[in-house]
């Protein structure tokens, strides 16, 4: 698929830290410790409606550990999926009687124009579903053949994964078993399918259903599970033990979990991603942004009311990236004063000097992505700019430098 145009990423003087991340597997900070090459895989949108402001802050957080690793002088392999083929694309194309793949073209050209418009660098591989599906029935036909994939006695095409055959189930998440089965019911699953070996059997291929999109293939006619659509894009193009699987924290189980264990075990490798990233859930109204609630704000809709999306990047910023937090028109205010004010400071002929600041927030996005401490850091030097002045000259523009470079926010 087409990414989206790349912004200009200043370079800053010197270089920037080693970064350290939360990684859900081993619920620790631990440093990452890519090669010359960075490779990251996060999940992308599932296009069925507009990218609201979870789906934003989900990937301005990976978004901000391209740049820190950027800085820190690696090249970075980024790579996205689009889940353009799934149940809840045909859910709303049968309720708006429109064609799933015109919905899921139109919703994908909008969230390129979100992304572009937040200044998120993008992905060097954007890959669909349907794209990748000789990959997929590649991956589960080795599954079949160590016999961890099976088929259901019904007559049906429907391929899964048999769990119990993958030792190292439940090393991501590290959940309960009752807690899996919650989540495997709420999040695509389906744990009371009759003749399945284990009830958190996931789906690796859905047999054709009459009135839905299939595509024919070696293992019957059918369309690719999801899970098994995330491992083969990223085994394509990474490879194992690529360095960050990213998403939001609602995608630690099963999707993630599952993602991991076909892809330890199709290679035989472990780990399947050096560090599980979660980003936090933004609500609205006291619960989850969700389609399915339906209480979004939606990036576009704030585009259209003519609000600068560097605002919405700084308000989405604010908080920090692993921290549940709730949307408010409050929150977009404090950001937009925020900018006028860094704006006005980075006008100004000479300022305070930068060194301390370049060193300063360096330091806090490497430190699992401190963004709360680094916009204080901006703050701070911009305060000192607009009240007691400095001599620097060279300092407001390296100050507008940093901000675009490290954080996207172009002033
Ligand atoms: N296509 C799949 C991933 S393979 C999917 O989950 N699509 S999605 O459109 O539902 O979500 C896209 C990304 O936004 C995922 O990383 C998801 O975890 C994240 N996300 C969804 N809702 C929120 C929210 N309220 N707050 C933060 N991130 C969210
Ligand atoms: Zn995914």
């Amino acid at each position: 698929m087409q990414s989206w145009p790349a912004p200009d990423v200043p370079r800053l003087p010197g270089r920037g830290q080693p970064l350290r991340l939360r990684d859900t597997a081993s619920s620790r900070i631990r440093p990452t410790e890519p090669g010359p090459t960075a490779r990251m895989y996060v999940c992308g949108i599932t296009p069925y409606d507009a990218t609201h402001l979870g789906h934003a802050a989900t990937y301005l957080a990976f978004d901000l550990v391209n740049r820190v690793w950027r800085d820190a002088g690696h090249d970075v392999h980024y790579v996205q999926n689009v889940t353009d083929i799934d149940d809840p694309l045909l859910e709303r194309a049968l309720r708006d009687q429109d064609d799933w793949m015109v919905l899921g073209m139109r919703e994908t050209a909008l969230f390129r124009e979100d992304m572009t418009a937040l200044r998120v660098l993008p992905p060097r591989d954007y890959i669909g579903a349907v794209e990748s599906i000789p990959e997929v029935v590649a991956l589960v036909e080795k599954l079949l053949a160590g016999d961890v994939a099976y088929r259901l006695d019904d007559g049906s095409d429907d391929i899964y994964f048999d769990v119990s055959t993958a030792p190292r189930f439940g090393s991501e998440s590290n959940l309960s078993h009752e807690a899996m089965l919650a989540f495997f019911g709420e999040r695509g699953g389906d744990p009371d399918r009759a003749g399945k070996r284990n009830r958190l059997d996931p789906h690796l291929w859905r047999g054709a259903r009459p009135g839905e999109p299939s595509w024919e293939s070696s293992l019957g006619p059918g369309r690719p599970g999801w899970h098994i659509e995330c491992t083969a894009i990223a085994l394509d193009r990474l490879g194992m033990s690529f360095d960050v699987q990213g998403g939001g924290s609602d995608l630690t189980f099963p999707h993630h979990e599952m993602s991991a264990v076909h892809a330890e075990s199709v290679t035989g490798e472990e780990p399947f991603a050096r560090h599980y990233v979660h980003a936090g859930m933004i609500g609205l109204d006291g619960s989850k942004m969700s389609k399915s609630r339906g209480n979004l704000v939606f990036v576009s809709r704030l585009r259209g009311d003519r609000v600068d999306p560097m605002a919405i990047r700084t308000a989405l910023l604010s908080g920090h990236y692993r921290a549940d937090r709730s949307w408010t028109a409050d929150l977009l205010d404090a950001a937009q004063a925020r900018l006028d004010r860094w704006r006005a400071a980075v006008a100004s002929p000479a300022g305070p000097p930068a060194e301390d600041l370049l060193a300063g927030v360096r330091r806090l996005l490497a430190d699992d992505l401190d963004t709360v401490g680094a916009l204080a850091a901006v703050d701070r030097w911009a305060e000192d700019a607009l009240t007691l002045g400095g001599d620097d000259p060279a300092a407001p523009p390296v100050v507008q430098d940093i901000l675009d470079a490290l954080l996207g926010i172009a002033v």
